[in-house]
């Protein structure tokens, strides 16, 4: 299957049309201030005098930052922006060694020691870079990025593929194999290709330890890619890994990788993945642990680790038209994803827990450090390690890619968004109109104008049954030239239970609409959330909350009297109130509180 560029699907939705233009407006603004307060745009002049120092992916942080100014953009210029682009990419140019090699902490802190360390990201920041020169050029047709980020690859080709004579054979962190196919893309380099697949087949052959704090499985290093059946290891790292593995089995038709995304994709969502769509559940390297580990209070759940399973699952579309795929990109993007960012844009999440009891951050009285490593209970605007919010910045714009995928006569429709979109199919361009304002309401209309095609309309996995013909997960229409459809879905409130496996939600419910996962916050419902139970029997009636702008649910519960006893024997003695619920992605927005996604109910 192909996919369409996001330039050619016009978002008109209000909710994710503003969200977009919060980007535009705010977000890479917010996130250029306090790169450049930290000094992460100086970095690049490489000056060893300088007081503040590069950090080894600093470059990353930016490059991050600059394909996201590149998607902007494609659809608008930015003047000011590109300028201050411009101005990094002639500080690499000057800076960079002669033999095409950039990287601002080795250069300017230990140029001995270059490609010696297997987990100083010195691939994964050249990765960025590269994505980031391939979608500037797009953008503006300047290609000197571009160009310094191929003389860097010829670099790394020769030092690791040709003389073999770095320290290491793979990084300790992927992103330069992924990275390494969209330069192919835009080059037509078939060494550029082959790069990348030469980095996927000898990862987990024999290779150095990244460090000596962990294993050959945080950096999925264990076993050869083709053997690798389960999630396993640093969350990030795992996805764009597993990313580049589906890149190169569509690229060179490689079954046994295909068959390893898909067993992969599959340990993910059925074992590993928070009902938000957030994956890594534990802190200590930031990683997936055994199966149904998803602790609430304690998730990591790193904003990048969504984004990645986003990038690996869009992947996934293109080898299989399986709408499990397409159903984990929607649960992402309304959870676990548009959590990480504030409403007004200016501020981050690094972890997307699904609880927070602000008390819990006092228990560690006799010790300097947080040793339970509880997840901060506030947004910020930047972090040491800032690997989030660029990678929002870059995120948000392209969403419109996520929509439809096609091949000569058949149209998917993944994500159910108001838009118009424009697709070339099979040499005629046919348009696309979606009327809808999904999920706020479950009615979704489709036309399609320029050629009959053959449409794949996907059923939401929080559907039980469509009366209709159906493949994969997809409702299927032959439709006429300039014949519409309508679905539509139901949207009332329900209450969702995990596998018994998952030891944290036992006894609890997750309460859903459509594809939003909804908490309880104390700014609502007053301290001590965890003790209300909501009324199996009880329904949930449909606010909108002004001050936030969502949709509240709110919906009768009961809940017990304080007491000052710790234990008291059971009493059926409740108080009935009611409960309000918000959409998860809009928790902390307010004063600092208690949340939960879980709750009790009788
Ligand atoms: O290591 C670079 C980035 O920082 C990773 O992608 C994140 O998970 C964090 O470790
Ligand atoms: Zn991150």
């Amino acid at each position: 299957m192909k996919g369409v560029n996001f330039y050619n699907v016009k978002i008109t939705d209000p909710f994710w049309k503003s969200k977009q233009e919060l980007v535009r407006d705010v977000t890479v603004n917010a996130v250029y201030n306090r790169f450049n307060d930290t000094g992460r745009f100086d970095a690049f002049k490489c000056d060893k005098n300088s007081d503040v120092q590069p950090h080894i992916f600093w470059d990353s942080d930016v490059a991050k930052w600059i394909e996201g100014v590149a998607y902007l953009t494609m659809t608008k210029r930015e003047p000011e922006l590109e300028k201050i682009v411009d101005d990094v990419v002639d500080n690499i140019e000057k800076n960079r060694n002669k033999d095409g090699y950039f990287n601002s902490f080795y250069l300017t802190k230990e140029p001995e020691n270059i490609f010696k360390n297997r987990d100083c990201h010195e691939l994964y920041c050249l990765g960025h870079l590269i994505e980031a020169g391939v979608a500037y050029y797009k953008a503006t047709g300047k290609r000197k990025l571009l160009d310094l980020m191929c003389d860097y690859v010829n670099y790394v080709e020769k030092r690791f593929k040709i003389d073999k004579d770095a320290t290491f054979l793979t990084p300790g962190h992927e992103e330069i194999e992924l990275a390494l196919v969209r330069l192919y893309e835009v080059t037509g380099e078939e060494r550029h290709l082959d790069l990348a697949k030469y980095f996927v087949d000898i990862r987990g052959t024999v290779d150095n330890p990244i460090c000596d704090w962990t294993n050959h499985k945080n950096s999925q290093s264990h076993i050869p890619a083709r053997e690798q059946f389960t999630a396993e290891g640093h969350s990030v790292r795992a996805v764009y890994f597993y990313s580049a593995m589906a890149d190169i089995a569509l690229k060179y038709n490689d079954n046994e990788l295909k068959n390893a995304c898909e067993k992969i994709f599959d340990d993910i969502v059925n074992r590993k993945m928070y009902i938000t769509g957030g994956i890594g559940s534990s802190s200590a390297g930031e990683a997936f642990t055994v199966p149904y580990d998803l602790p609430n209070l304690l998730a990591y759940s790193e904003s990048c680790a969504a984004i990645g399973l986003v990038f690996f699952a869009k992947r996934m579309l293109l080898l299989t038209n399986d709408s499990k795929y397409a159903s984990v990109i929607e649960r992402i993007l309304y959870n676990g994803f548009l959590s990480s960012m504030s409403l007004d844009g200016k501020s981050f999440f690094y972890t997307n827990p699904l609880e927070l009891i602000p008390y819990m951050h006092k228990r560690d009285v006799s010790v300097n450090t947080s040793s339970q490593n509880l997840p901060i209970t506030r947004r910020q605007e930047v972090f040491e390690c800032s690997c989030c919010p660029p990678n929002i910045v870059r995120f948000l714009p392209v969403i419109g890619e996520l929509l439809y995928t096609h091949d000569e006569n058949k149209l998917y429709v993944h994500q159910y968004i108001d838009s118009e979109s424009e697709i070339d199919l099979n040499g005629k361009i046919v348009k696309i109109e979606q009327k809808t304002s999904y999920p706020r309401n479950g009615k979704v209309q489709i036309k399609v104008s320029g050629s009959d095609v053959k449409l794949y309309a996907r059923i939401p996995d929080f559907i039980d049954t469509y009366k209709g013909e159906m493949e994969n997960g997809y409702a299927i229409f032959d439709l006429k030239d300039g014949e519409e459809i309508e679905l539509n879905f139901d949207m009332t409130p329900r209450l969702v239970e995990s596998n018994p496996l998952v030891h944290e939600n036992a006894g609890k419910y997750a309460v859903m609409r459509g594809p939003v996962v909804y908490c309880m916050e104390e700014a609502d419902n007053g301290p001590v959330i965890r003790d209300i139970r909501i009324d199996k029997m009880g329904s949930f009636i449909e606010s909108f909350d002004e001050k936030l702008g969502v949709l509240a649910l709110k919906v009768s519960a009961f809940r017990r009297k304080p007491t000052d006893k710790l234990y008291t024997n059971i009493s059926s003695e409740r108080e009935k109130i009611t409960a309000t619920l918000i959409p998860y992605y809009a928790f902390a927005n307010r004063e600092e509180c208690e949340m939960q996604v879980w709750h009790l109910a009788e």
